[in-house]
């Protein structure tokens, strides 16, 4: 299986699950094309539908964002660029002396064998008030799961694939890959 993605972070969390599962995974690192719409699974559809036109063989997509509560659900399907732009100092600076620091970070997979096949997932958490952590990528220093006082960036990789957003997506891709093997 390939994963086409331009973040080594996501290769390297796919690459546990998949090594965990026996299943095979390479890398295509290219930079897609990703519209900026309104909900992770539209871009995610319109990314899966341009890649198909220029992939030979059987891939699959990520597309994750972060859903902050207080501000009505920013940086979302925009999290890309707001990371490039704001940065986790940014979102910081945004959530100033806010106490509702909920979040949801999600995950939609999409992979296309002679169908379009969409798996989601979620972690639920909140939003640090400072950075924490070396570990991880993107907004991994400043995003902290419920039930833990560590952030994803203090976690291990492993521990971070215990509950996240991504491995959530991933175990659903797993079971449906193990399935179509029967
Ligand atoms: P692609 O080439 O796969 O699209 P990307 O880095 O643009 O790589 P996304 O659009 O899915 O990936 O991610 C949106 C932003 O959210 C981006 O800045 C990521 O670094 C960040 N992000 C995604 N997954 C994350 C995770 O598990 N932990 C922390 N930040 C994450």
């Amino acid at each position: 299986m390939m994963l086409v993605t331009s973040n080594d972070g996501k290769y390297e969390e796919y690459r546990e699950i998949f090594r965990e599962n026996n299943e095979e995974l390479s890398l295509f690192k290219k930079k897609y094309p990703e519209e900026q719409l309104d909900s992770l699974r539209k871009v995610v559809e319109r990314s899966l539908y341009y890649l198909t036109g220029i992939m030979q063989e059987e891939f699959f997509i990520d597309d994750s964002g972060l859903f902050i509560e207080s501000l009505n659900g920013f940086p979302g399907p925009y999290s890309s660029y707001v990371f490039k732009t704001l940065g986790n100092d940014g979102i910081l600076k945004l959530m100033d002396k806010m106490e509702r620091r909920n979040a949801t970070f999600q995950t939609v997979i999409a992979f296309y064998d002679s169908s379009p096949h969409f798996f989601a997932g979620e972690v639920k958490g909140t939003i640090a008030t400072s950075k924490r952590g070396d570990n991880g990528f993107g907004f991994d220093p400043i995003f902290m799961p419920s039930g833990s006082y560590l952030t994803f960036a203090e976690m291990s990789r492993s521990e971070k694939n215990a509950s996240s957003h991504r491995a959530n997506a991933a175990s659903q891709f797993m079971a449906f890959l193990k399935k179509r093997k029967l």
